[in-house]
């Protein structure tokens, strides 16, 4: 039997294989949330659009299959990524179907449930003419000036990934303006995925996710004529099982982000499990005083909150092992390392630390770290050592960990997220430990909440 392993306030399918997060839009007061989907089993296969609604981005109802390939259509081989929009009124979703890749419009009636193909698809067949192009797909479209615009994902072979930008008065006839950006292979991969871009705090933020690499990366820039000029590089999440994400505007004009969490186990253990691939928590998006992106989840996640644990705050030096135990939690830390060398937490420990993840700040590096590697005793999991450089301009490290069964997600000082996958194998596995090694720490404030499901019992 699988210990507990299935998230409880992350989205994920009943069962099977879910990827990417498609078409997030909110549609009269309703978030919608696609997903590339394998209604087949937990492996990567057969793309059709999953779909699910919620009416505060926390709690969802599982809604029909969106869109399935058709037999003999441009997406007989799948229904890949792709954005939803409101085309006058009548939502539209802009998806590539396979194989080859070429971009599709279906349309629906305003419940957004039952979507009809355009019969005039693929309304853009192939790559500019001159690119040998290693990918042509996920379109991201928005509205600005009264005209359409839409970038895809792609690459110009041996040269590095890129953004093609394309313009239109109609969604169904679509110039090539261009490369509105393009990667070297050798610092950001050969081929580009799942672009995003819209505006933010008065700049443009561009989202990526780069083949072979499994991070998805961000510019802060600005626009001229039709080409991206960036400024500000980073990564949204340094866990490397965050990928893929997509960003949207909702209706109060927020900008929500959510991304694909990869398994960290085999295609065996998710076939066992049945069920593979979950969405990260909403993040909303915003600038720093210095620019960068800063993330934090919605303010909606804090309805989940049930039992309130405080932690007590003051100084101190060594482990410190809380009273509360549990696998569904919300973590809330305010450190100020005085002498210490490493402050943070082990969290999903056993008693013993047979199994424990950790989550340190090395303060001489400036480095925030994520340890997974000893977090599960199953044959073939695969833990990780993820690092992300993380500044404490004001001498504070403020720690969100949300810990839900095998995720661990995690936001430091609103500007570093690390998330990692677990899969601990002993029952007591739930315990917390604070930490701080080398010299003292002070914990300012601390507050630990029990995380309810987002599922009631009927779903
Ligand atoms: N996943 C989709 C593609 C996209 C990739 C296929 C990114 O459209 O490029 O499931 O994870």
């Amino acid at each position: 039997m699988e210990l507990c392993h299935r998230p409880q306030y992350h989205f994920l399918p009943v069962a099977n294989w879910m990827n990417d997060p498609n078409g997030l839009i909110q549609w009269e007061g309703v978030y919608h949330l696609f997903y590339q989907y394998n209604p087949t089993g937990a492996g990567f296969g057969s793309m059709h659009w999953g779909h699910a609604s919620s009416r505060d981005l926390v709690h969802w109802r599982h809604l029909p299959i969106a869109l399935a390939p058709t037999p003999e259509g441009p997406d007989k081989d799948g229904a890949w990524s792709g954005c939803a929009i409101n085309n006058e009124g009548v939502p539209t979703i802009v998806y590539t179907g396979v194989r080859p890749q070429v971009q599709c419009l279906a349309t629906s009636d305003d419940e957004l449930i039952v979507w009809t193909k355009d019969p005039g698809n693929p309304v853009i067949a192939g790559p500019p003419a001159g690119l040998d192009a290693t990918g042509f797909r996920d379109p991201c479209v928005w509205k600005e000036g009264g005209l359409w615009y839409m970038v895809l994902g792609s690459g110009a072979r041996d040269v590095g990934g890129m953004i093609l930008l394309y313009r239109s008065d109609d969604l169904h006839q679509w110039d090539h303006l261009g490369p509105l950006l393009e990667g070297r292979i050798d610092e950001t991969g050969h081929n580009w995925e799942c672009p995003n871009y819209l505006t933010l705090d008065g700049r443009r933020l561009l989202i990526f996710s780069p083949e072979p690499f499994r991070q998805a990366h961000y510019y802060v820039g600005d626009q001229r004529d039709l080409r991206f000029l960036p400024k500000i590089h980073g990564l949204l999440d340094h866990g490397g099982l965050y990928y893929a994400p997509q960003a949207f505007v909702d209706e109060a004009g927020r900008r929500i982000c959510f991304g694909w969490l990869l398994e960290g186990r085999t295609p065996e253990a998710m076939a066992a499990a049945g069920w593979a691939g979950v969405q990260s928590l909403p993040r909303e998006l915003s600038l720093g005083p210095d620019g960068g992106l800063l993330q934090r989840p919605v303010p909606e996640v804090e309805t989940l909150r049930g039992t309130h644990h405080p932690v007590a705050g003051g100084v101190w030096t060594g482990k410190r092992k809380l009273d509360i135990v549990g696998n569904a939690l919300e973590i809330d830390l305010g450190i100020a390392p005085q002498g210490a060398a490493e402050v943070g937490l082990e969290l999903l420990a056993t008693p013993d630390g047979e199994e424990r993840t950790t989550i340190l700040y090395d303060v001489e590096r400036g480095v925030l770290v994520m340890d997974t590697r000893g977090a599960s005793l199953a044959d073939g999991f695969l833990g990780r050592l993820s690092e992300a450089p993380l500044a404490l301009e004001t001498g504070l490290l403020r720690l969100r960990v949300f810990i839900d069964r095998s995720v661990i997600e995690v936001f430091a000082n609103d500007q570093i997220c690390i998330t990692g996958r677990v899969y601990p194998t002993r029952v007591d596995a739930t315990n917390l430990v604070l930490v701080s090694n080398g010299g003292a720490v002070v914990l300012h404030s601390g507050d630990i909440w029990t995380m309810a499901s987002i599922w009631s019992s009927r779903d």
